[in-house]
């Protein structure tokens, strides 16, 4: 076909990466939170233009979490739990005003990780609600929730009128690809704790470093 395989978008995809997130002693693994984020920008980019402003800032703070890990120090970047102690040890992220690093690891992670939220809060309403249910009510719900205090009225306002076009309950689903709606409830009850876990980590760890506030 004329899509090729890596641009057609596959919920089970973003299932697959958030599944190996998580090492063994609770490590979230940098390379497949990137990988889930990938797929939830291809996602995103089916839905057409209204959504461009949003997937880019998504690709670029992928872009740059990529080549952190990709980069000469890589190997301090194969979890969080080590890039945050690696940029932290070494003076690499601004704390209290942007400066000299304005393209840590660390604040780039915690923009997605804010994200995370929104998305865990909005999966969850669509496994749920009910066949007449507005993707858009439910999407902007999600947000108001959780997203948008950490966003200037400019974006939240560009942000509720993204939310407008979305399509309905039923062609997301579609575009999910994961077959008939049973299963899609099935795929996002097994995504939805996976995503959770990770973000609580995150969170915690955050936390524990009060580095929650990164400008
Ligand atoms: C499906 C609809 C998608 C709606 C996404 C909701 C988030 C809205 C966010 C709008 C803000 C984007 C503009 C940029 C903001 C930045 O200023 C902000 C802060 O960064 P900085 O460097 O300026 O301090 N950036 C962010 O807050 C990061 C936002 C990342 C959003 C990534 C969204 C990726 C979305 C994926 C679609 C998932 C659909 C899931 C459904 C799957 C199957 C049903």
């Amino acid at each position: 076909s004329v899509t090729s395989d890596d641009q057609k978008f596959c919920f089970k995809e973003v299932l697959d990466a958030f599944r190996l997130c998580l090492s063994e002693n609770k490590e979230v693994y940098m390379e497949h939170y990137v990988a889930g984020w990938r797929g939830l920008v291809k996602f995103l980019n089916t839905l057409g233009s209204v959504f461009g402003f949003i997937s880019k800032d998504a690709v670029g703070k992928v872009q740059i979490l990529v080549s952190l890990l990709k980069g000469e120090d890589g190997s301090h970047y194969s979890t969080i739990q080590s890039m945050v102690k690696y940029e932290l040890e070494n003076q690499l992220v601004d704390l209290t005003k942007a400066g000299a690093h304005p393209t840590s690891g660390c604040r780039t992670l915690l923009r997605l990780h804010r994200a995370l939220r929104w998305l865990e809060l909005f999966l969850d309403s669509l496994r749920t609600c009910s066949e007449d249910s507005k993707t858009s009510v439910l999407c902007a719900d999600a947000y108001n929730k959780s997203l948008s205090k950490f966003h200037p009225w400019v974006v939240r306002k560009a942000a509720g009128m993204a939310f407008c076009l979305l399509p309905g309950r039923q062609a997301f689903f579609d575009v999910m690809n994961v077959g008939t709606t049973e299963q899609v409830v099935a795929m996002l009850g097994e995504a939805i704790p996976l995503i959770s876990e990770v973000y609580q980590i995150t969170e915690d760890l955050y936390a524990q470093h009060n580095i929650l506030d990164i400008p």
